[in-house]
């Protein structure tokens, strides 16, 4: 296996879909699945990538975090709260010079993860891409890549790395940055505005353009979620942000929310990472987020029942 070749860890729909646009450039990738997968006794997976009316067939070899193979470059796409887990489980396999990319949504683990394993490269990632899985098909998986985003990576202190090439030769607007906080701060705010709503009233993202009483509310979100991002010292990541914001809705109008997809897959979700992270930083700072809190409460409640409803 040659030493550009990338593992991904957590095979959602993001996961799946760079795995799917890397295999497509001709870039050498496979997976890693958790050892209580079915999927790992075949040893390889098929995933369907479907965008429009298109279809491709990509075959990925599969491993654990038993297999033996050295990960060189990992790609770790695990929901924000299962991340440090994840990494630690393929620690064993990880080679001396490992680079390890994280591309899940929210802040507040970046500069754990970098201090917890200072002697790997870590690279943050960030994507407004929008894809869900869609049913298996017998021994198949399906995502669907429902909106076309744009896709940073950086590490402060670092220019683009060689490895950088290969995805500028994906299918997706992948871009370097040296200012990744910024983009963060910024994929945070345009979460906070959308995710929970869309969580809550079960709805695609086009909804929030489209029902006038959402629309509102996304509006009401951002004026608050600007402030606190500008107060926080990112004053570029506040620009605009309602404008930016409706975007990524019409951008990806048929996709189901990351957090949408957990609440219906009955999973936690990322919102201690998105608005819990963004009210937070707002007490830190003095500010009052009302309808920031208020969602943050509500997705916790919904969160909670389901929890309760599954142990019953
Ligand atoms: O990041 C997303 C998510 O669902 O988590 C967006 C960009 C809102 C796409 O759905």
């Amino acid at each position: 296996m040659d030493s550009r070749h990338w593992h991904i860890l957590g095979a959602g729909s993001i996961g799946s879909l760079f795995a799917c646009l890397l295999d497509q450039a001709g870039v050498g990738c496979s997976l890693v699945l958790r050892p209580s997968d079915p999927a790992l006794e075949r040893g390889s997976l098929d995933i369907l990538l479907r965008e429009g009316s298109v279809t491709n067939r990509h075959n990925f070899a599969l491993g654990s975090p038993a297999s033996a193979a050295p990960i060189h470059q990992l790609l770790v796409c695990t929901k924000a709260y299962d991340l440090e887990e994840s990494i630690a489980s393929v620690l064993p396999r990880l080679a001396p010079d490992a680079v390890i990319v994280l591309l899940a949504n929210g802040l507040g683990y970046q500069q754990r993860i970098a201090e917890q394993w200072p002697r790997f490269t870590v690279v943050s990632g960030s994507t407004t891409e929008g894809a869900f899985r869609a049913t298996h098909h017998g021994q198949n998986r399906e995502v669907q890549r429902a909106g076309r985003g744009i896709t940073w990576f950086g590490a402060s202190e670092l220019g683009a790395p060689d490895w950088f090439s290969d995805w500028q030769e994906i299918d997706a607007h992948c871009v370097w940055t040296s200012d990744m906080d910024a983009v963060l701060w910024r994929k945070l705010a345009i979460n906070c505005a959308i995710n929970p709503l869309t969580a809550l009233h079960h709805c695609l993202n086009g909804a929030l353009a489209e029902r006038h009483e959402l629309a509102l509310a996304v509006r009401e979100l951002c004026v608050e979620i600007a402030t606190v991002t500008e107060a926080a010292g990112h004053p570029e990541a506040a620009t605009h942000l309602h404008t930016s914001v409706m975007e990524v809705i019409r951008a990806t109008a048929n996709n189901r929310s990351s957090m949408l997809q957990d609440i219906s897959a009955g999973r936690p979700t990322e919102i201690d990472y998105l608005t819990g992270h963004l009210v937070a930083t707002a007490e830190r700072l003095h500010i009052a987020t009302p309808r920031n809190r208020s969602l943050l409460n509500a997705v916790r409640e919904l969160e909670t029942s389901q929890t309760l409803g599954r142990n019953r």
